[in-house]
């Protein structure tokens, strides 16, 4: 049989992911204007990336990709909901985002919010019913868990507070390394071991895994800094609403430009050296690596 390429995987996984988040919109029985909020969002050209961590990890391990659909679909729900509420007025009261209005400038504050907060609690929804004979009640209530930890208290919403509390504060190597492994990290984690999780793999694979997803997620956001000074004007411009840049510390302020890139550098490398040790064929992991490395937006 022939391997996928890595785009052909890579464009598979989208499109699977895109139809199955507007099935899951469609069957709701919701009022139709908070179900066109939701789907206006999740369709808004997200690059998928959570996602395809998930069905790489699952292809690691030789699992089809398709018993991790509804919670890649449970994720992207979650990231969705997080920059419709990131974008409001009483936070960053953003007018674009992926170079589109944002979700409050076509449906208002009050229903962007009740937005936010429907996708938020259907991704658990949809873990919780999800229906594959492979996967057990024990591995739902598992993965159910960690998507909570990630999202919640202790994770993205803990690194959103910290965002905004080092607001006009010059931060230390430490304090920024915080923000971002809770802010951005633990959405990038959560796909990796998830898609280990469902896969069945060893707890020792899982603590690797981890480890890998650490780093990439670390990579991801020193990438995000490098582009937010780099970008065409035209990339910053579709940019604008994925995070404000002036008054916070980032690692092209703590390193410059240059310490940054050496930084991402050596961050990627380590990522690749965490998964040399796995006695599978992480391929597609490999290449998300050398994608985030080399990502433009
Ligand atoms: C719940 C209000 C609230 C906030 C949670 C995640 C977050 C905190 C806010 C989102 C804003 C933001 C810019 C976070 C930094 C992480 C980041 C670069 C997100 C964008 O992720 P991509 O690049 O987005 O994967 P796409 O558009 O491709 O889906």
């Amino acid at each position: 049989m022939t391997i996928p390429s890595f785009s052909t995987f890579a464009k598979k996984s989208k499109q699977l992911i895109e139809q199955q988040l507007h099935t899951y919109v469609g069957v709701l029985e919701s009022p139709t204007v908070l179900k066109e909020s939701m789907e206006y969002s999740l369709q808004a050209g997200g690059k998928r990336i959570r996602p395809l961590l998930l069905f790489a990890t699952l292809d690691a391990f030789s699992k089809d990709i398709e018993r991790g659909l509804p919670v890649a679909c449970a994720l992207e729900m979650i990231h969705t909901y997080s920059l419709i509420h990131d974008d409001l007025p009483c936070m960053d009261d953003d007018d674009l985002r992926r170079g589109k209005p944002t979700n409050h400038k076509v449906f208002g504050e009050d229903i962007a919010t009740l937005a936010g907060d429907a996708l938020l609690t259907y991704a658990f929804q949809v873990i919780a019913t999800m229906n594959h004979k492979e996967v057990t009640s024990e591995q739902k209530v598992a993965l159910l868990a960690e998507l909570a930890t990630s999202a919640g208290a202790e994770g993205m919403i803990a690194g959103q507070v910290a965002d905004m509390q080092a607001e006009g504060k010059e931060l230390k190597k430490e304090e920024l390394e915080y923000i971002h492994r809770n802010k951005t990290g633990k959405l990038l984690v959560f796909p990796v071991v998830a898609g280990a999780i469902l896969a069945g793999a060893t707890q020792k694979e899982i603590a690797t895994l981890k480890e890998f997803s650490e780093l990439l997620g670390l990579a991801f956001q020193i990438k995000d800094d490098i582009l937010d000074v780099e970008g065409t004007e035209e990339q910053i411009g579709k940019r604008v609403g994925s995070d404000e840049t002036n008054e916070k510390s980032t690692y092209v302020s703590l390193h410059s430009l240059a310490g940054a890139k050496e930084i991402l550098a050596t961050t990627l490398v380590k990522a690749k050296e965490s998964l040399n040790s796995l006695q599978v064929d992480a391929r597609y992991l490999y290449d998300i690596c050398e994608l985030v490395g080399n990502r433009e937006n």
